[in-house]
């Protein structure tokens, strides 16, 4: 549950404080972008300075966000942005848990720094190291979570069209259009009354979603006809990506982008998961329907996490080792995954 308590304290800061960063985590998604974009703005109408810092780029299709390109991206300007983080009063934290999401440069500026460090997000176990906790792991999304913390407090007056097109994308993309995660009456509440601010969400979900670049169009193909591994004994699936395969249809970043999801749209299969091989890293994300809980699965198997039914980790092994570790680890499950 968001405590009132916290909320009150998180709205009490802000009025003490004027210089504040928001920081995102890695491989910013629409979620990550939409909270933060639509909290600055609200900030910004309080008059504070405040900069949104992302670690690494975010991807194309959520370019046309407004307030996107004044993103602070570490990998690009990381002396400004480490700056800003060594003078900020207040660092808010959005939709990630940990400071380790922010990768290895931004990470000790982080744990340096003597901000008051608020987080606001909806992923599993959060760190025990923030000053003020808006948690709430039974949600859509971090811009939902942003929606509740404003919403019937005297900031709601300043609820615009420019906020609400930015919730409406961090409830779109990590519900996936609404087919996962959104059980609940309160995203379809929060949904309706963005609407009502009249955002076109019609036009939304075209910019997010039919973005396609012919490359990624194609690699989505390959994925599917030549790298898709059923395992129907286990219920699972998954799919693989080499350097090699990233390279001949010149991966942007993004270009994964839900890939994962195919998996799971196999009748009978429970659980699934992409390995894509980066540089020095296996980077993997889960999937799972009903109960079978990957958060705990990339945690136990991966030292990973995320979400019951989404999560992720990173592996130093080989492509081979960490699929054959997969393989291995299901075998532990068989029957929690044939339901
Ligand atoms: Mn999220």
């Amino acid at each position: 549950m968001l405590k009132t308590e916290e909320i009150d304290r998180l709205f009490k800061a802000i009025q003490q404080y004027q210089n504040i960063v928001l920081m995102i985590h890695r491989n910013p998604d629409g979620d990550a972008m939409g909270a933060a974009l639509s909290f600055q703005r609200l900030l910004v109408k309080l008059n504070k300075k405040v900069n949104v810092i992302a670690p690494n780029m975010f991807p194309d299709f959520l370019g046309w966000m407004k307030g996107s390109d004044e993103v602070i991206i570490a990998t690009k300007q990381f002396k400004l942005a480490s700056q800003l983080i060594e003078e900020a009063e207040m660092i808010v934290c959005m939709d990630f848990n940990s400071f380790s999401r922010l990768g290895t440069e931004l990470e000790p500026l982080l744990v340096q720094s003597k901000a008051l460090k608020v987080i606001i997000d909806h992923h599993l176990e959060p760190d025990q190291s923030f000053d003020i906790v808006c948690s709430e792991t039974d949600t859509s999304s971090t811009c939902e979570i942003v929606f509740q913390i404003i919403k019937g407090t005297i900031y709601e007056s300043h609820f615009d069209k420019f906020m609400a097109e930015h919730l409406y994308v961090g409830i779109v993309t990590d519900t996936g259009s609404f087919s996962y995660n959104c059980n609940r009456a309160s995203t379809y509440d929060a949904i309706s009354y963005l609407m009502k601010l009249e955002i076109d969400g019609e036009a939304i979900h075209r910019l997010v979603y039919d973005t396609y670049s012919e490359n990624r169009m194609r690699l989505l193909g390959l994925c599917l006809s030549e790298r898709l591994v059923v395992l129907p004994e286990f219920s699972a699936s998954f799919i693989y990506l080499t350097k090699e395969d990233l390279k001949k249809y010149d991966y942007q970043t993004g270009d994964t982008e839900g890939v994962v999801n195919y998996g799971l749209s196999i009748s009978g299969i429970n659980i699934t998961a992409l390995f894509t091989e980066r540089e020095n890293k296996i980077r993997i994300s889960f999937r799972s329907k009903g109960e079978f809980d990957v958060n705990a699965f990339a945690r136990t198997h991966y030292s990973g996490g995320g979400h019951r039914n989404a999560s992720g980790a990173d592996s130093n092994a080989s492509l081979d080792e960490t699929i054959q570790i997969f393989k291995e680890a299901l075998s532990m499950y068989k029957n929690q995954l044939n339901f």
